[in-house]
Formats: structure tokens, sequence, C-alpha cells
């Protein structure tokens, strides 16, 4: 009797086991438990919620999953669906507003908030427990079973952004839109829309039409950003667009759907040629000819961050008129963003032209300031004015904390964390996005297989970001960023390419408990997200995939070491010309390279199947890129 007990015991939990599939929710929630058995959804299940601010949640759920399951499910108002979305009646202090709990058994789903956003952010869990079937584009025959969890989750910041740069090149709203989405769907709740630089001005501003007139289209240019001819005289500029206070309004109002903020930006006193070629009038020297940026090189870089700007992109600090210009920007800017915060720019203004201009000398007397740098501050504190007058709080790029600024002011620290630390101390609020960590314009793997930009940014990397400095007081940190500069960027689907699967792992940073931090689990993760994109049809990088190479030049011996961001790639690679496979030599520790004009070709493997890009790199390059002993 004894024994069959436990036989049938034993089988019952072999059974429960083989029930349970793995969980690959990103964010990492708080905390997650499961169980066995699972609820299937059917095209009878329905949808309840018990407040009415839960409907448009249980709406967006539905239409979400019609295409994939082919169900038109029922909205119901009440406790009784299978899928329930309540409202909690007394708040639960732990999840505060953001988080949820999330709770499913054979019977159904419970998922429970303080708010709408917290319903809207258990339905994202939700939709990554369904198979991942449920992101593709047609009707899939697969059962749509949701395993037994229980899940309490809320975000350890309130910061979760990603910036997006529609400057340099033009994204249309529906793009916007498309992006948005995408970031809602792993819990970013911060668009940060850098709507105006050099290469071009994106929003309207009624009461000075010329700023999208002229400001918004620049003449037609390839290759590389930087490389480019600037505009030959008379050349008709034909490239851009901008978006009309409708079109903000709806994409404002499309954000707020999915529980996301937008802050605008509009880049001053620098990087505004764009506005300076609508009203030359803003700048020093006033010259007529002042063209949006087609993506010449217009500035000489030194390397060490200084830099000299050839073509005049700042406005004059000087100038009372330039005020005037600020204030009908910003009272429009200020009534189209319900939120709080305006985004001001102020990094890398060169000052130069101010130095030489005989109106900023005069100023610069009459207030008594010595340095040409620190106009920047009394432009900024002006500037910071005309928010408040607004009823608007001023960000800005840790720049904006050399010239001086008011404690109020809250600072994106992007230069490393160094701006943001220095920030933190003289008790500025925070939110950090440095190169560092958080640049999605930087490529992500091996510069000969990826375009080359600026800089390179491995998703490991940006996975380990802590974006509380030792010796900071977290409570100054309001959270993070990524940041999408599109100098090379030209359509959605690269933009994509490039923010995935970074913007997951810095989900994942601004989302989860620093405690829960761990790379193996993240990327079993990330892979499974990557079949879940391919379904959605959404790009993703698979740089990580690739093989990192290293080499070592001591003594005129060159030794190469190869690795990879994922543990289990085997590397193989040949040195003689051959196309390497996986009965090449495979790669176990560091080897020193023979003389000669010999070519590496690495390539990683799975499971005895091909992986990454075949990476080719002949000595020279092997030796360009040696670090030296
Ligand atoms: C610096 S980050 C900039 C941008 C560039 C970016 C390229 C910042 C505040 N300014 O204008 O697009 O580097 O990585």
């Amino acid at each position: 009797m004894k024994k069959t007990l436990f036989l049938v015991l034993l089988l019952a939990s072999f059974f429960a086991k083989s029930q349970k599939s793995t969980l690959n929710i990103i964010p990492q929630p708080v905390e997650i438990e499961q169980f066995a058995g699972l609820f299937t959804l059917n095209k009878a299940t329905i949808i309840s919620y018990n407040k009415v601010e839960g409907r448009s949640a249980a709406e967006m759920l539905i239409q979400k999953i019609s295409t994939p399951t082919g169900f038109s499910l029922k909205v119901q108002e009440g406790k009784n669906g299978g899928i329930q979305l309540n409202i909690n009646d007394v708040p639960n202090e732990k999840i505060g507003k953001e988080g949820y709990t999330f709770e499913s058994n054979t019977k159904g789903v419970v998922i429970s908030a303080n708010t709408s956003a917290g319903l809207f952010y258990g339905i994202q869990t939700l939709i990554q427990l369904l198979p991942k079937e449920i992101e593709g584009k047609e009707l899939a025959k697969t059962a749509w079973t949701i395993p037994s969890v229980k899940v309490t989750d809320y975000p350890r910041f309130a910061w979760r952004g990603v910036m997006f740069d529609v400057s340099r090149n033009f994204f249309s709203k529906e793009d916007v839109k498309k992006y948005i989405d995408q970031l809602a769907r792993m819990k970013f709740n911060t668009f940060h829309w850098h709507l105006t630089d050099d290469e071009g001005w994106r929003i309207e501003i009624k009461s000075l039409p010329k700023l999208t007139k002229v400001g918004a289209y620049r003449v037609a240019r390839y290759g590389h950003f930087g490389d480019r001819a600037i505009p030959k005289e008379g050349e008709v500029a034909t490239e851009g667009g901008f978006y009309t206070h409708e079109d903000i309004k709806e994409v404002v109002r499309y954000a707020q759907e999915r529980n996301v903020t937008i802050v605008p930006e509009i880049d001053v006193p620098g990087h505004s040629m764009a506005a300076i070629a609508a009203y030359p009038e803003l700048s020093c020297n006033k010259n007529p000819k002042t063209f949006v940026n087609p993506g010449a090189s217009i500035a000489d870089w030194y390397g060490n961050g200084t830099f000299k700007v050839l073509y005049e992109n700042t406005l004059n600090p000087s100038d009372e008129k330039v005020y005037e210009f600020l204030d009908k920007v910003f009272t429009e800017v200020a009534e189209l963003f319900p939120n709080k915060y305006i985004h001001v720019g102020g990094d890398e203004c060169y000052k130069g032209f101010w130095a030489a201009d005989e109106g900023c000398q005069a100023l610069m007397k009459k207030l008594n300031i010595r340095h040409v740098e620190d106009l920047q501050g009394y432009f900024m504190n002006r500037l910071e004015k005309i928010l408040k007058a607004k009823g608007k709080k001023l960000l800005g790029w840790d720049e904006i904390l050399e010239g001086g600024i008011s404690p109020e002011a809250t600072v994106m620290s992007w230069r490393g964390i160094k701006g943001g630390i220095e920030a933190a101390k003289m008790g500025h609020d925070v939110v950090m996005t440095p190169t560092t960590f958080a640049y999605l314009d930087y490529n992500q793997g091996e510069n000969t297989v990826d375009p080359p930009i600026y800089a390179g940014l491995r998703v490991s990397k940006s996975y380990s970001f802590e974006p509380v400095p030792d010796g900071v007081d977290a409570k100054y940190i309001l959270g993070g960023q990524g940041n999408l500069w599109t100098e090379q960027i030209p359509n959605l689907r690269y933009a994509e390419y490039m923010t995935y699967p970074r913007a997951w792992a810095l989900a994942d940073v601004y989302w989860s408990p620093k405690v829960s931090k761990n790379w193996e689990n993240f990327s079993k993760r990330m892979e499974a997200h990557f079949d879940r994109a391919d379904l959605a049809q959404v790009n993703y990088s698979r740089a990580v995939y690739d093989a990192i190479v290293k080499t070592t030049l001591k003594n005129n011996k060159l030794s190469l070491e190869l690795g990879s961001e994922l543990s289990d790639l085997d590397i193989y690679f040949t040195i003689d010309d051959t196309m390497p496979d996986s009965f090449s030599p495979k790669y176990s520790k560091i080897i020193e390279l023979p003389e000669g004009p010999i070519t590496l070709r690495v390539i990683t493997y799975r499971n005895g199947k091909p992986l990454g890009h075949l990476i080719t790199l002949k000595r020279a390059e092997l030796e360009k890129r040696a670090t030296k002993q």
C-alpha cells in the first residue's frame, strides 16, 4: 500500500515537473514562483475588470491577442473572468504605483494592482507567459497555455527610459508609436523625444513657422555621417519632416495609454543649427547661408571631449530676441506635453562664437563673468525661469552643471557616471544614461561586422550597469535610460536592430532588483525573446553570438585570445585562408600567432550548428587592435 502511494506521488510530481516550462520574463520580476498546472485560454474566456480604470487595459489585451489566437474575447465588468484585472480596494503598499501581483492556476489568472499602470504591466507579464506564437502576425495553431505562477512585481526605479533622436534622421509618427509600444512592453515608462538638433527641427511651432518650413529639411546625402558634403549653392532641401501639433497630441495619447510619459527635448543653446538656418538672427554671426546639416562634419574633435565648431550652431545668449524666441517655443512645447519635465539639452555647446562676439563680451562685463563658459550658466538660468513660469521642470545634459544651475534642475548624466555623481552630491535629481553602458547608437559587437560608429558597447556590458554609484545617496537617482542617437540610423528597422537586445538588458537594470542580476539567467531570457521578436517582426542584433577577438603584442609576438559573451559557444578559427567550420581548430586557450601575412577567420557554433557571423581579420588589423605589453 505504502509503496503504491509512494509511486503515485512520484508520478504526480514527475508530471507536475514536466508541466513546468521555463519562464522568460523581461524585465525579471521581483518575486516569481511556479507551480504545476496550466490555464488554457480559449474562445470563451472572459476578461473582467472590477473598476472602470481597468477597462482600457482589458481591451488592449483582447486586441493584442486577437490575431494569433483568432479569439474575439469578451470584456465584462466584475470579478468573474477567466482573466481578472482587479484594482485593489485597499492599496497594496508593497507594489506601489506601478507594481502588480499575478496569480494563475488551472482555473484562470488574477492580476491585481493599485493603478491602471500596474494592470498594464501585469498584462505585459501575461503576454510573455503565453507561448511565443502570441507575438505572431497571423493565426497560430497552438494551445494558449499560461503556467501557474505567483508573481509580486514592482520597479526598482521610477524613471525607466529610452531616448530617441528624430533629428539626425526623421521618423514618422507611426514609427515613433511602434517604437514606444515595444518599449512599453518591456515596462519602460519614459520616452525622451530628442526633437531638435543641427540636422533638423521636428516639432511644429505655430508662432515660428520657419522652424519647420526651413529647419525640418536638409539636402539629400548618402554615406557615413560626418563624411558628407555641405549643401551646394541653391541646392533644394528635400529630406526630412516634422510633427504637427495634432501628430504630437496623438503620440502623447498613445504613449499615455501605455503608461509612457514623453519628455520632449529642445536642444539649446548648442546643437541649434537647424533653428539658426530658419532664423539666422538668433546666432552671433547671423549668417543667412546657415544650412540644416545633412551630416557634414561641422566640428573638429580633438579626442579628449574638446572640440571646435566650424559652422555656427549656437544661439546668442546676449540677445533678448533669443529669449523671446525661447519663450515662444517653450510655450507651445509646454502646452503639448502634459509631463512636468522639459529637456533643454545643454550639451556640447561651443563657446567660440560667443567669445568673439561684442554683445556677449558686453554681457559678460555687465554680469561680471570672467569665463565665456559661464555664459551658458546665465543662459540656462534664464531658460529655467521661462520653464518655471509655465509650470515645468528643467532637465538637461550634464554640461548644465558647468555654468551653475539651480538645485531644482534635473541632470542627465551622459559623459560616464561622473556628472551624475557630482550632480547627486550637489542635491540634484539625476537620470543615468552613461555612454559606457547606455548608448544604443554604439555598435554591439565586432567592429568589422557591424557598421562602424563612435564606439562599441556589448549587451553584456549594458546588462552589467549599476545606476547607483558607490557613495551616492540612491534617493537622488531617479533611474536611467538608453539613448538612441540616429546619425547612422536611417529607418525604424535599423533603430530596432540597434535598440535590442540592449534595451532588454536595460529594462532589467532599471526595473529588477539589484540582487537578481545574473548574466547567465538574462541571456537565456534574451534568447527566448529573440524567438518572440522574430515572430513580432521586430529587428535585433545577434552580435552576442559573435566571437570576441583580442590580441596582444609582446616582444613583436602576436597572441590571440578568443572569447564570447555566451559561455556555451564553440569557437573555431583558421589562419590558413580556408573557411572555418566545426572541423577547424577549436579555440581553447591563448595562442601565439605565427609570423607572416596571415588572415584570421573565426566562427562560432552551438550544438554543431554555425551561429555567429564570420569574422575575418588580416594581420594589420590584428596588430592594430593589439594591447601592447
Ligand atoms: C553626444 S550625448 C551627443 C549627441 C551625439 C552622441 C553620439 C549628447 C548629449 N550629445 O549629439 O549624437 O554623442 O553618441
